[in-house]
């Protein structure tokens, strides 16, 4: 369908045209056709909703043209291309990061005040693309967004879900979800390429051949068949002219429905196949970290990874590559295993569809991925059934078989005569059910494996994938996660960012180990003053937010104590909630006046998924025992809980600048990196956590005096368990733990109904899988050391500076850096 481009003769219209002036006449211009003959109506007339997408689309001239070039440059070069391959990007909101990159953020101000209208009324109608569920989806988005800052070529390639992760709303203190029609009002940010589309296949059957000089052919002959429509997004780097493309597919039916069953009046009928194919990509499974494994969610696999591959080798290499090059030209990051069924795909690519040898095609596909590896639990490392995948992709299923063969072959060599090796190796799980183990796929079909902070990357080579690091220890690698300084630090908070930029110049924007520089002002008794009174007004921020957005009242005075992340078990937010029941408890028992404690507003932010009962259940305690808490007059605003429904990115950058103290407070060896720790550390909050994940690192560079540990460490939580972890022991032998558990499940904070708190204090006296009683005592006692430091508020302010001066080091620009070193141009 792709024809070729038209060849150009008038050399007036070789390059882009330019974009429209960049003063404020200039955008006004802009905005004004954008409105009348874009969006067809006159300012007077115009929506809110007109008059946000006319914006959009008038930011969106200025970028095109960088855009373009980019794409051109990158044409006539042959820099290698980082296909960087990821079900989910959680993106934030767009025009923000437009007005940020193209420098337009005063000009549009000050162009919509002649116009009358009000800047960020209109920032405010975007919704933002929510195509992701956390932290895996918004590393993806820091990493696009640094790839194009370092003008790296990059296509990043995913799904466009019609549904994003589901809207949060509360319903008697109980999650409850609504789907998120993020498109409804009009996407201004994508440019759909139909005429790009990629056929994709599923199901059917294989039948293999030999030819003339004996050699065995195998063609895939499939059942049914689905469209990829490519939806464009420009990625600009920051002020640096430089545009990459996120490409994300959209499924189409081939056939819009059956005429002959519309004639015979079977409506229904009709259009079935149609929407059996466009379900692929109409919603975003919201399991974070714990994949469902269901038949829909790997036909979204293989669907956007097809699509990805044919897209590459078929429109954007040069015609009449060769594809023996290919790994001059492309490495595919795998982001998780999600996408790993690209590695059988290239193999089919290569070898039934361009006729190369099997070890050849092998030899070439290797080269051509990589795999991050983003998890320590076991359950989230994704299998699938045999028969399930056999079903869908029957030549795949054959092709994993052969490469599984090969390998095992290569392990009975390593390994003479050690047959329960062969089956740990084997990319295929004998019981209860065989199934293929994606992971294990990645590892043997990747040129490197990567885990995502240094603590991880040490337990996914000794406990998660030990035979393999045994094999080729110099396969695996770490790099620690990072998150773009431009939208959590520049653009989430402006006020920092102009202090910051005051003391130590501009380019710490590109290039954060400059923040170093920000280390003598903590002895500096001025700028601490002025860093204290950007906290405040950012608090002050916050609160209004949650007033207009949650109605909302939160004292101005409080230690703003904040955690906001995916609503896991294995996080520990009960533990939090423990915390909070504690303190309430010395409250209304006396022990500890209101005037004398340190008052604390807890902030929450967390969507659990759907069908994680436990979860929910601890999300609806926190409401409960919230709100218990905001209503008790006795304790005279001391403690109060806010639990903002459906916190997303746009919220985050509200809350993250605000935050004095924030929470990681995961159990050791369970957080493979966590990125919302970084974010707050680099907005001046200090962090109470345990060993785990990238917090290791923050308390490294931070310094033990500006961050407050407890709990368990790894081997300490594994010995636990090996010993037989008793939680009922730890409830008997610690009053102040017995009395918070109690005071949980007494029914005071769910209307005098005690049955309705059972599920969570049941699970933590019998089970608690994740060790929240016996890392209590531990937290409570990190939590008074955080007390005592709040109340030296200048020596708080200086720890915060000194997090903010000592945390350069996690930009997503460092970790790119890290991954074209160690993994992409190694
Ligand atoms: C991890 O749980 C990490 C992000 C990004 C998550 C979190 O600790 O920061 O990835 N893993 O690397 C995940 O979503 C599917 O696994």
């Amino acid at each position: 369908v792709v024809g070729p481009t038209m060849p150009v003769r008038n050399p007036v219209a070789q390059g882009p045209v330019n974009p429209p002036a960049h003063t404020v006449d200039g955008f006004v211009e802009a905005f004004l056709r954008e409105l009348n003959f874009g969006q067809g109506v006159l300012l007077s007339r115009s929506t809110v909703n007109d008059q946000y997408l006319a914006l959009a689309r008038t930011v969106q001239q200025y970028l095109v043209a960088g855009w373009l070039e980019t794409g051109a440059r990158r044409r006539q070069g042959d820099r290698k291309i980082i296909g960087y391959l990821s079900a989910e990007y959680l993106l934030g909101r767009q025009l923000d990061n437009a007005l940020m990159a193209t420098t337009l953020g005063e000009i549009a101000e000050e162009a919509m005040t002649q116009c009358g209208l009000d800047l960020a009324r209109l920032r405010a109608q975007e919704i933002e693309p929510g195509l992701g569920n956390g932290g895996l989806g918004r590393l993806a988005a820091c990493f696009v967004d640094s790839l194009a800052t370092l003008d790296v070529p990059c296509i990043g390639y995913g799904i466009r879900y019609e549904y994003g992760i589901f809207r949060q709303t509360f319903v008697d203190d109980r999650q409850a979800e609504v789907p998120d029609s993020w498109l409804s009002l009009g996407s201004p940010w994508e440019f759909p390429h139909p005429e790009r589309q990629v056929r994709v296949a599923f199901g059917g059957r294989t039948e293999t051949t030999t030819d003339e000089q004996g050699r065995e052919r195998t063609t895939w002959i499939p059942a049914w068949d689905v469209l990829g429509i490519p939806y464009h997004y420009m990625v600009p780097g920051y002020r640096n002219g430089s545009v990459n493309t996120l490409r994300l597919w959209s499924a189409k039916a081939t056939q819009a429905f059956d005429l002959q069953i519309f004639n015979s009046g079977d409506y229904a009928e009709a259009v079935r196949s149609q929407t059996f194919a466009e379900n692929i990509s109409k919603v975003l499974y919201p399991e974070d970290s714990t994949p469902q494994g269901k038949e829909l969610r790997l036909q979204q696999q293989y669907f956007f990874v097809a699509c990805s591959l044919h897209d590459f080798i078929e429109n954007t290499l040069p015609r009449d590559f060769d594809l023996r090059r290919l790994p001059e030209r492309i490495i595919f990051q795998l982001n998780d295993t999600h996408p790993v069924i690209g590695i059988p795909e290239l193999m089919r690519i290569l070898v039934d569809l361009k006729g190369f040898e099997w070890d050849e095609a092998w030899d070439i596909t290797r080269e051509c991925f990589a795999y991050t590896c983003h998890t320590l639990l076991p359950e989230a490392l994704e299998v699938w059934p045999v028969e399930l995948l056999g079903r869908l992709l029957p030549r795949h299923l054959e092709i994993i078989y052969r490469i599984n063969d090969n390998f095992l072959d290569e392990v009975r060599e390593a390994y003479p005569g050690d047959a329960d090796r062969v089956r740990r190796m084997s990319i295929i799980a004998e019981g209860p059910q065989r199934a293929v183990r994606m992971a294990y796929l990645a590892t043997i079909g990747g040129s490197r494996v990567n885990g995502v902070a240094e603590l991880q990357s040490q337990l996914l080579r000794e406990k998660v994938l030990p035979d393999f690091s045994e094999l080729w220890p110099d396969k695996f690698t770490n790099i620690t996660n990072g998150v773009t300084p431009r939208r959590f630090l520049h653009q989430a908070n402006p006020l920092l960012s102009t202090l910051i930029t005051e003391a130590i110049g501009p380019s710490w924007v590109t290039d954060l180990e400059q923040l170093r520089g920000l280390e003598p002002y903590a002895d500096d008794a001025g700028f601490r003053e002025q860093f204290q009174a950007v906290k405040q007004a950012n608090k002050e921020r916050l609160y209004r937010e949650l007033r207009a957005r949650d109605g909302l009242e939160l004292p101005r005075h409080a230690m703003l104590d904040v955690m906001v992340k995916r609503l896991h078990e294995y996080k520990r937010q009960t533990l939090k909630l423990l915390h909070i029941v504690s303190l309430y408890d010395d409250l209304i028992s006396g022990d500890v006046s209101p005037a004398d404690m340190v008052s604390r507003t807890f902030v929450f932010g967390a969507k659990a998924a759907p069908g994680y009962y436990m979860a929910k259940e601890i999300i609806y305690l926190i409401n409960s025992v919230g709100r218990t808490i905001n209503e008790d007059k006795r304790i005279e605003g001391a403690l109060s809980v806010a639990f903002p429904a459906n916190y997303n990115v746009t919220l985050a950058e509200k809350v993250v600048p605000a935050a004095d103290l924030s929470e990681q407070i995961s159990l050791a060896g369970k957080e493979a990196s966590g990125t919302g720790n970084m974010k707050f550390a680099l907005n001046g909050a200090l962090t109470i956590g345990t060993d785990d994940g990238a917090n290791v690192e923050i308390r490294a560079l931070v310094g033990d005096d500006n961050f407050f540990l407890f709990g368990l460490t790894e081997p300490e939580a594994e010995q636990l368990r090996a010993d037989g972890y008793d939680p009922k022991a730890f409830y008997r032998s610690d009053e102040k733990l017995r009395r918070t558990l109690d005071l949980l499940g007494s029914g005071i904070f769910t209307g005098g109904d005690a049955s309705a708190s059972a599920p969570l204090v049941q699970n933590l006296l019998h089970d608690d899988p994740f060790m929240a009683l016996a890392d209590f005592r531990s937290y409570l006692d990190a939590q008074t050391r955080v007390d005592e430091a709040y109340r030296d508020s200048d020596a708080w302010t200086r720890s915060a500076i000194l997090n903010v001066a000592r945390t350069g080091f996690f930009s997503s620009d460092r970790s790119m850096r890290d991954y074209l070193d160690r993994v992409w141009l190694a």
